[in-house]
């Protein structure tokens, strides 16, 4: 009985697994096991024998019953330990930092002359991209045979033939946004007009592709002297030089009557291109008083009403104001230009900020 004992305590001392201590336990107290086959034998013992040998075979098989959970539980106990080892990790470490995107020149600027407009009173206005060419000619006084409506310098749509509706063009300027908004809100009004316009046309300073601005008062007593403080008022806030000096040089646009073409102050030394200072100028800004033929094109009465309109290039003040030598560069989409000239999403434009901080 010891030695059945021993035999089997030693044995699952050394069980390596649980199938191992099935097997054993099949094997001592089964059907067919050993310790069981030994019990059956009680049967044929003389009532003495049975006396010492019956507790002695129970106590035998608690002792292995128990041997086999305990050891059961160790080895549950183990592979639990063996799994906390090799799946350990370590949440204290920092994360795997990713590279934040950054705000395209052409978007910070837009909003930087935005929020200088928006203080004074303009609203924002938008339209489509694709318009009749009413909208974008006739609408603005451009006459069939101006060559601004030439095929070489707008984009036209395709139409089969047999389509009846009137021709439609990418806009070569955002000027029909403001022709919408006074059918639709009339006069008076306060807006800006931000967006992309298209005009066939590629060299170094040329993108099919580009961004403009353009701003429309409309009001009863509206001059050029209102138009002339907007603007200055405009420059100085955007390129952050307080009295920085204008000059508006008479011009001609089919829009506008009269025309001036502004230019700001600038110095140009050492190849270095410093704006607000010296007497150098620099061309930045077309405008005008808005047509009477255009008001009346848009159903506003020219007898009632008046104002100005001026129109600039997004993509060539921003390359003024961060000295980005490269119109080309705005539309690679080459990351590293991207980060070197890009703007951190936290850098939100506000004129009490200073507006590129
Ligand atoms: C309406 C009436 C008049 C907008 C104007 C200009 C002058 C102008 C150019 C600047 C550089 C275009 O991007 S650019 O090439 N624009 O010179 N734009 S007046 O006049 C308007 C607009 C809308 C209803």
């Amino acid at each position: 009985m010891e030695d059945l004992r021993q035999k089997y305590i030693d044995r699952i001392a050394q069980a390596g697994d649980e199938d191992s201590l099935e097997s054993l336990r099949v094997e001592a107290l089964g059907k067919k096991g050993e310790i069981s086959l030994k019990m059956r034998e009680l049967g044929k013992m003389s009532p003495e024998e049975r006396k010492t040998a019956g507790p002695a075979l129970n106590a035998l098989k608690d002792e292995i019953n128990s041997a086999l959970a305990a050891k059961k539980e160790a080895l549950g106990d183990a592979a639990l330990e063996a799994r906390l080892q090799e799946e350990w990790l370590d949440v204290t470490l920092p994360g795997r930092s990713r590279r934040a995107g950054s705000i395209h020149p052409i978007s910070q600027v837009t909003e930087e002359v935005t929020a200088i407009f928006a203080d004074m009173g303009f609203a924002v206005a938008e339209g489509p991209q694709i318009d009749t060419d009413w909208y974008n000619f006739d609408a603005l006084n451009i006459p069939g045979h101006h060559p601004a409506r030439a095929e070489m310098d707008t984009f036209y749509m395709h139409r089969d033939e047999g389509d009846n509706r009137p021709p439609h063009v990418l806009r070569t300027h955002t000027s029909p946004v403001q022709i919408r908004h006074m059918e639709k809100h009339g006069a008076p009004c306060r807006i800006i007009a931000p967006g992309r316009v298209y005009r066939a046309d590629y060299d170094q300073t040329h993108t099919p592709m580009f961004h403009q601005v353009e701003g429309l008062a409309i009001d009863r007593e509206i001059s050029m002297a209102n138009l002339k403080w907007v603007l200055e008022e405009f420059f100085a806030a955007f390129f952050e030089v307080k009295g920085i000096k204008t000059r508006f040089r008479a011009s001609h646009f089919p829009f506008t009557e009269p025309s001036a073409e502004v230019d700001i102050q600038c110095s140009w030394e050492d190849g270095q291109l410093k704006i607000g200072e010296g007497d150098g100028w620099l061309e930045v800004l077309g405008s005008g008083m808005v047509h009477p033929k255009v008001l009346e094109a848009a159903g506003v009465d020219p007898k009632a009403w008046q104002g100005f309109a001026f129109g600039m290039g997004i993509d060539r003040i921003a390359m003024l104001k961060y000295g980005i030598p490269d119109l080309r560069a705005f539309f690679d989409s080459d990351l590293r230009w991207l980060r070197h000239y890009g703007f951190s999403g936290l850098q939100v434009p506000t004129l009490h900020g200073g507006l590129s901080r």
